[in-house]
């Protein structure tokens, strides 16, 4: 595409010096679309020109061959390879987090400002094994290790090169490998010195452990959009004269800012009194997106609102549209909520039937399933036998009010305050089916409670379903990230309070998971 005009580039190619060449989603989707633009020829046209051309995510997938994704549709096939699912018997998939693009042999220096131990982020299902017919091609490669695979992060010959990590997304690390292909750096020096963790990092491959930093936003009493943080969701504040103000705990933008730096691997705000209706032309959400993009250099994930919406006048917007706009506006993901049970009752009611109209499902096909988080608020409903009720119980060890031993997690819709009658494990399910890439699992009893993550719910809902998970609700102190990775498959963690509180920092967990021995991204400066 021209940089400048946005049209294919066609016989104006030669006004284009550089391309960056991005894509989200579905490979297929994404093939047919260049095709029926018209942008096939233009972008070989432009590659074979000897320009710089960088490719990302499906920007690299796209080069290649072909891809198990969509056997029928042909890539550009300018790299010779087949794209492969990640073997989700094994691990989660999507692969969703921070992992490195480490040189193989044959490269002396920094490969397009690729450090051995920085870690980039990464978010796809499929992806191309390491095999030396691409190597004899004459590419050099960078990879990443997912569970037992090896996989190529990033490739380049010649004026070609393709990262399968968003380097937009990865920090102080993915601005240097934006910045080396923007100089034309193709090789550059490694600093002398490095770290004491950045060598440990870089004999440690595979997924890192992602911290998440979550702000509940909403509006107080003065009318202000503030980050607010509930004990088991109720966030107003009570005085001693007996009035409640909701509780205020600073301003998202700034606070998103301080989490970044600070190295959280994601952000994630969720505008939660959004069950409420909100005109398309009234998202206040959309503002905060655009600000926390300009210095913050991670994924960012949105909630709250995330269904079709209806103006004063009567005009239905699709929750597509309305995700558009948070993806435009610089959301990475976003995350349902309250439609997410709706459809899902739906679901079953009609027999497990797929309606291919429900927000899931509409996201998901059009941006990827890893584009689509779904938010699950469940709350425990203690009985005395699993007999004693059709939804899936737990043995708990944590014992009911009159010593039940069973209970199961009800689904709550509307920030809780509407119990359905669907269990945990029925609504993770739906959603999985319908094209969600990730759950975010709170836990309304712990929310707030500074006691540690509902362990039992992790390990219920790491059972149910392939996608990755994560845990969320209840962190106080860093020894609790500690027992979600190390007693639970759970795939991140998630903190609010204890960070918004200054209790402990991002840093200060990441550092106690390094001294426990379990890999973290060191943030970047
Ligand atoms: O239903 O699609 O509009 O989405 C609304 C979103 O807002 C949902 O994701 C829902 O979880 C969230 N939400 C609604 N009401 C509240 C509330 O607190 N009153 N917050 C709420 C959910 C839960 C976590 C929280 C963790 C960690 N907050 O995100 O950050 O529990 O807290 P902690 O570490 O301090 O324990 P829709």
């Amino acid at each position: 595409m021209d940089k400048v005009t946005g049209r294919p580039c066609g016989r104006r190619t030669n006004y284009s010096q550089r391309v960056i060449f991005p894509g989200v989603g579905h490979f297929g989707h994404c093939m047919q679309t260049l095709s029926k633009a018209g942008y096939v020829e233009p972008l070989e046209a432009f590659i074979n020109s000897g320009k710089p051309f960088m490719g990302i995510c499906v920007g690299l997938q796209a080069l290649f061959t072909a891809s198990e994704e969509s056997p029928s549709t042909p890539g550009l096939g300018i790299i010779p390879g087949t794209l492969k699912l990640f073997d989700p018997s094994t691990k989660s998939v999507p692969h969703i987090g921070w992992n490195s693009a480490a040189t193989r042999e044959g490269i002396e220096g920094s490969f397009y400002g690729l450090r051995p131990h920085s870690k980039y982020y990464y978010v796809h299902s499929y992806a191309v094994p390491v095999a030396d017919s691409i190597m004899a091609d004459g590419w050099d490669i960078a990879t990443g290790i997912y569970g037992e695979e090896e996989f190529i992060g990033a490739i380049g010959k010649g004026n070609v090169f393709a990262t399968q990590f968003h380097p937009e997304k990865s920090g102080v690390a993915g601005l240097r490998v934006l910045k080396a292909f923007l100089d034309g750096n193709r090789i550059s020096p490694l600093p002398d010195a490095l770290s004491a963790s950045a060598v440990e990092n870089s004999k440690q491959g595979g997924l890192t452990r992602r911290i998440i930093a979550c702000l509940d936003v909403r509006t107080n009493d003065q009318g202000d959009l503030v980050v607010t943080k509930g004990d088991q969701y109720d966030v107003r504040e009570k005085s001693a004269e007996g009035t409640s103000q909701v509780r205020n705990l600073g301003k998202p933008v700034e606070l998103a800012k301080r989490y970044f730096e600070d190295g959280a691997d994601e952000i994630t705000f969720l505008n939660i009194t959004s069950f409420r209706n909100c005109p398309l032309a009234d998202l206040p959400m959309l503002e905060i997106l655009r600000q926390t993009s300009k210095t913050v250099f991670v994924p960012l994930t949105i909630g709250g609102g995330i269904k079709d919406v209806v103006d004063p006048d009567g005009t239905v917007h699709p929750a597509l549209e309305v995700a558009t706009l948070y993806f435009k506006s610089g959301a990475d993901k976003v995350s349902i909520g309250t439609d997410a049970v709706t459809a899902a009752e739906e679901y079953y009611s009609s027999n497990k039937t797929l309606s291919g109209k429900t927000a899931i499902e509409t996201i998901s096909k059009a941006y990827g399933n890893q584009a689509v988080v779904v938010s699950v608020d469940p709350k425990r409903v203690y009985v005395p036998s699993p007999a004693s009720t059709a939804h899936t119980t737990i043995k708990t060890a944590f014992l009911g009010p009159n010593g039940e031993e069973y209970c199961w997690y009800q689904c709550t819709i509307k920030g809780g305050r509407e119990g359905r009658d669907m269990d945990v494990h029925q609504l993770v399910r739906a959603v999985e089916a319908m094209g969600a890439g990730e759950i975010l699992l709170n836990c309304i009893d712990k929310d707030g409670s500074n006691s540690g993550f509902d362990l039992e719910l992790i390990d219920a809902v790491k059972g149910a379903v392939g996608i990755p998970v994560i845990a969320s609700s209840g962190a106080g102190v860093p020894a609790h990230f500690v027992e979600v990775f190390e007693r639970t498959e759970g795939d991140a963690a998630l903190g609010a309070g204890m960070f918004h509180r200054r209790e402990y920092t991002v840093r200060q967990v990441k550092q106690y998971l390094a001294e426990k021995g379990l890999l973290v991204r060191d943030a970047e400066e």
